[in-house]
């Protein structure tokens, strides 16, 4: 039997890094995307020596549709059968209330989680189709759900990746290609340095007195819906940590 692809964007940390790793312990062919070459041959070393796995790089910023389709053009046929895409590169960008916040920042956020996220499925369906398979495991986020003050934006973002994928899956059912969305609560990556810019008090703030999810529990997620027998489509999953009972609820231990 040949082997398994997983093709991932936002490859080289936190949750698509996890995923990378776990479905390299299982055998399968990694494509990891990221708008970082330096980050990406690192990792690709580092797997390939750990997991002798094949792994395929493909350097582009999602967000930019003539580098992405650039690196869609150049996939050699033998990593053209792919069974997942996991379409994971996003970010937030502050948590200013809206009327405060950059205009460079909000931008970002839209063309990296929404705009970014669309133009990769639509490069990636062909693929798809002409193997007739496949299956896009979107990160959405609770922010999708439950929208919370100075989040309007990234919320609204994750909001979309929720519909898009809704709609994802109609328009896709006569090709039997699967769709789920994933939106995870608290994970402690880099992601709140990230949306802090390097204020790294304020990222481990929003960790504080809980036990968060990590990537890799995230990535355990991936792979038990990697594992579904063929007849089933999880649409939608919400994961918190046992701490957090929504956006607004937490635990936190003094
Ligand atoms: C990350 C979850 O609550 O920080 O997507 O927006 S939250």
């Amino acid at each position: 039997m040949s082997l398994k692809t997983i093709f991932i964007s936002g490859a080289t940390s936190g949750i698509g890094l996890e995923t990378a790793k776990l479905f390299a312990q299982h055998g399968w062919r990694l494509m990891l995307l990221s708008q970082s070459n330096h980050k990406l041959i690192s990792v690709k070393i580092e797997l390939e020596q750990h997991y002798k796995c094949p792994i395929y790089i493909l350097e582009a910023d999602v967000s930019n549709k003539e580098q992405l389709k650039q690196a869609f053009a150049h996939i050699p046929t033998e990593w053209q059968d792919i069974d997942i895409c996991l379409n994971n590169a996003g970010l937030a960008l502050g948590k200013d209330a809206f009327q405060d916040s950059l205009e460079e920042d909000w931008e970002r956020m839209l063309d990296v989680n929404v705009k970014g996220l669309i133009h990769l499925t639509y490069l990636m369906i062909p693929f798809f189709k002409k193997h007739r398979k496949g299956y896009f495991i979107n990160l959405g986020s609770t922010a999708a759900k439950w929208v919370y003050q100075g989040g309007a934006i990234y919320c609204a973002s994750k909001a979309a990746v929720d519909t898009f994928s809704e709609g994802l899956r109609i328009d896709l059912l006569p090709f039997d290609i699967k769709v789920t969305t994933i939106h995870p609560g608290a994970v402690e990556t880099n992601f709140s340095v990230v949306r802090f810019k390097g204020d790294i008090e304020k990222a481990q703030s929003i960790y504080q007195g809980l036990t968060p999810l990590y990537g890799k529990d995230i990535a355990e997620v991936v792979w038990y819906l990697a594992n579904m027998p063929k007849n089933v489509v999880v649409n939608d999953m919400v994961i918190t940590p046992l701490a957090q009972a929504n956006n607004h609820y937490f635990n936190r231990k003094k």
